[in-house]
């Protein structure tokens, strides 16, 4: 581990939630308008977390997956790269107010994962365990689609420490703090409960394209 806990940071965040920062009160189409409300271009990809980031090896690295699932998996490094691999181009959006266009990873389906652990009938919530102890909630419908994979490639390269390397998770269609970084586990759930900053006031769903933002 490297860092301190942002206390400012995370202050300030949850002023913003708290004060409605960045809210147009429009929302958009995603088939035909590309920007959601209240967002702005960039081409720098920014870096944000809550301060403190795991320097892990693919060496001690390891994903699991449990709860309301017929199977408990484990995967080293080895194991997951020895799963289906594929090319995913996407855009990102943050809550801060940045989206970034065309960034092509490298990754496993989650789809993929879903059909070894085959979540229950009960299941219907999805929590996200990060080595550096971040957590976020996404329902199961929102983690199992095509578009939503386990990243360690960005745009040609391993996926860098600051951006969640080894793996992040990443799910286009939601704001960019549902796509957490250094994933260590999925635990799923019979009912949906706040992460991190969805305890601190941001939106258990975070549709960018209906503004989601804060709840
Ligand atoms: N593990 C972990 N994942 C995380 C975060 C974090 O603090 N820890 N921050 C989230 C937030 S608020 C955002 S906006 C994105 C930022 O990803 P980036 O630093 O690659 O731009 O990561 C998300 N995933
Ligand atoms: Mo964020």
């Amino acid at each position: 581990m490297s860092g301190e806990i942002k206390e400012k940071l995370i202050r300030t965040k949850e002023e913003w939630a708290r004060t409605g920062r960045g809210l147009t009160g429009t929302s958009a189409d995603p088939i035909t308008d590309r920007r959601p409300p209240g967002q702005r271009v960039t081409e720098d990809f920014p870096v944000l977390d809550l301060g403190i980031q795991p320097n892990l090896s693919t060496k001690e690295w390891a994903l699991s997956a449990a709860g309301q699932v017929e199977h408990v998996l484990k995967w080293d490094w080895a194991q997951f790269m020895a799963l289906p691999q594929k090319t995913f181009t996407n855009d990102i959006h943050c809550v801060t107010t940045w989206s970034r266009y065309d960034n092509v990873w490298e990754g496993v389906a989650i789809r993929d994962v879903l059909a070894l652990v085959k979540p229950k009938g009960t299941a219907q919530a999805v929590m996200l365990k990060s080595y550096d102890g971040y957590t976020t909630n996404l329902l199961l419908s929102d983690l199992d689609r095509d578009d939503v994979f386990i990243g360690h490639t960005w745009n040609g390269k391993p996926l860098s420490r600051e951006h969640g390397g080894p793996v992040r998770l990443v799910v286009p269609h939601l704001y960019f703090w549902k796509s957490a970084k250094w994933l260590r586990h999925l635990s799923f759930l019979d009912r949906d409960t706040p992460g991190y900053w969805e305890a601190r006031g941001y939106h258990m769903r975070g549709d960018p394209w209906a503004e989601e933002r804060y709840g």
